[in-house]
């Protein structure tokens, strides 16, 4: 299904604003030369996250997220979200608002799809599945995710085993 976004606007609220920057994620990039080297210089925000709980807490209920990704690269790979499991299976759904990315999904015996995040697009997160986007672009990457208020992230299964893929700038 795609929706037409062409008069949309966005009001983002600042207090439910989590930022994330290079050295909050730094083990997450390969090239951790350029990992130190960026640091030494600045600390980019990589992405911020606009959270919205749900008015009623608890199972059955819905929560949902704005995401958005700043364009660029860590020693060629694309700017990321870290990238979770739900600790409860869930699926979830990601509609796509602005600039263009991957939705790259793992399975828990490492299988990896990839998935278009683009305007309109709406996209499925199967339950049991990690997933992490990539702002493959050159604009910034909005999106809103829709999941169960009582999924759970789990962080730290991707923070010690990583995706099996990585999605890196194409050199001409
Ligand atoms: C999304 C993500 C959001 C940030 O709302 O939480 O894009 O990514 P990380 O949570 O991996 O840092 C979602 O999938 N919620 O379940
Ligand atoms: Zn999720």
């Amino acid at each position: 299904m795609d929706l037409d976004l062409r008069n949309f606007s966005l009001h983002l609220d600042e207090n439910q604003r989590t930022v994330r920057r290079l050295s909050d994620m730094k083990g997450f990039y390969a090239d951790q030369e350029a990992v130190a080297q960026i640091l030494k210089e600045s600390d980019p925000v990589i992405y911020e996250v606009y959270a919205c709980e749900s008015e009623e807490e608890g199972p059955g209920n819905l929560s949902y997220a704005l995401t958005v990704i700043n364009p660029g690269d860590v020693g060629g790979e694309y700017y990321m979200t870290k990238g979770h499991f739900h600790h409860k299976p869930s699926a979830e759904l990601y509609l796509g608002l602005e600039g263009e990315g991957i939705l790259l999904l793992q399975d828990r015996e490492g299988n990896t799809r990839r998935i278009p995040l683009l305007p309109g697009r709406v996209s499925y997160v199967p339950a049991n599945y990690a997933h992490r986007s990539i702002n493959t672009g050159r604009s910034q990457l909005r999106f809103l995710a829709i999941y169960q208020s009582d999924s759970g992230h789990d962080y730290g299964t991707i923070e010690k085993e990583g995706f099996r893929e990585r999605i890196l700038v194409q050199k001409n």
